[in-house]
């Protein structure tokens, strides 16, 4: 049951206190990672309370989250589950809002939303389409701000053209973001972009009705101001976003990886990578706490999402974490192709007050 512990270990010891502080808090969502058959048990015990779900790895994601948006993720896990789905619930009840290629759900603060394009189309097109179509798609609900977006796509450091498929993934998103007016910086959502099998884009979102803050990384320069060497659009990107009612706070921190101002740092050394992300983690969560994030200690409850290129380093970069931020924290590890050849991994968190249900 080891790896079970690291996955959801720390919701353990307050099981029975979950329901009264999801609904108790203000706080309008949580995040757990559960195996399939937890998500059964999860969706068993707060009906209409699942906001979205995400499968990864599963061969039938629909059979095991029905009835609630789920988005399908083509991408291998590596914990000891071959499935595994990230739960997005709800304090309050969700209301579906599924709409053309849409998958939806939102409570009176926050929308999840997914969408799958094949792409039959240049990258470039591709993400243009998807974010112009997002946006047109929350702007219509009223939840026209983007707080954290997750991005999948097949071979994304392969050259097309003479340039990388993440970099013309950058210029169609880059463009998505102007056309629908929206401030570089001030509207830009915390996110990921990572390799997956198949041959799809797939992104899922969490939107919202109020901006949140936009936090970002003095160790390392704003994506949004990368220089030209890394594509001619900078990736639309904050470090983290973060969303606070009375009391209660989320930290959304994207993607994070061993960059310090805008280089690769211990390219090859992935032990060394990984003490360098967890730097930047830490470097974010204390720029939030500048910014007003509340919570610390008791109250903290850190989920991490670990993306490895290789699975070679998969003992290696949990000790690293289970070190850094102790062993009950909550670690899904996946295999993805991180979006510079030279990264061997990537490591995304939540940080948050709000309560993260084991089942
Ligand atoms: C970097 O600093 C690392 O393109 O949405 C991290 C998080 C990265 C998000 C994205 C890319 C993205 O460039 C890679």
């Amino acid at each position: 049951m080891e790896k079970t512990q690291t996955v959801t270990g720390r919701v353990h010891r307050r099981d029975d206190r979950d329901l009264a502080a999801l609904s108790g808090s203000a706080a309008p969502l949580a995040l757990s990672y559960l195996t399939p058959v937890e998500v059964a048990v999860h969706r068993a015990r707060y009906p209409g309370r699942t906001l979205g779900a995400v499968a990864f790895g599963a061969e039938s994601p629909r059979d095991a989250a029905p009835d609630c948006p789920c988005a399908w993720v083509d991408m291998p896990v590596l914990n000891d589950e071959s499935a595994m789905f990230e739960v997005w619930t709800s304090a309050h009840p969700v209301v579906r809002e599924d709409a053309g290629e849409f998958v939806a759900a939102r409570n009176e603060d926050i929308l999840f939303g997914c969408l799958q394009i094949k792409l039959d189309r240049r990258l470039d097109a591709a993400s243009y389409l998807a974010y112009t179509r997002i946006f047109d798609f929350i702007d219509s609900l009223d939840y026209g701000h983007l707080l954290r977006v997750w991005n999948y796509f097949p071979r994304i450091t392969a050259d097309a053209d003479g340039l990388e498929r993440y970099a013309w993934f950058n210029i169609g998103r880059h463009r998505a973001f102007a056309a629908k007016g929206r401030v570089i910086g001030a509207d830009t959502p915390a996110a990921c972009a990572l390799g997956s099998r198949g041959n799809d884009l797939v992104i899922y979102f969490l939107a919202a009705k109020r901006a949140g803050q936009l936090v970002e990384n003095p160790r390392q320069t704003s994506a949004f101001r990368y220089p030209a060497q890394y594509g001619p659009c900078s990736p639309t990107f904050a470090r983290a976003r973060l969303l606070q009612t009375a009391g209660n706070s989320v930290l959304f921190v994207s993607g994070t990886a061993s960059i310090v101002g805008h280089a690769t740092l211990h390219p090859g050394n992935a032990p060394a990578q990984a003490n360098e992300t967890i730097a930047n983690i830490r470097a974010v969560i204390a720029q939030a706490r500048l910014a007003g994030l509340e919570c610390s200690g008791a109250n903290a409850n850190l989920l991490l999402k670990t993306y490895l290129r290789h699975p070679r380093d998969f003992a290696m970069v949990r000790d690293c974490l289970k070190q850094a931020f102790g062993p009950a924290t909550s670690v899904l590890y996946l295999q993805a192709d991180v979006c510079r050849a030279d990264l061997l991994l990537e490591v995304e968190a939540v940080y948050s007050n709000a309560f993260a249900p084991r089942h």
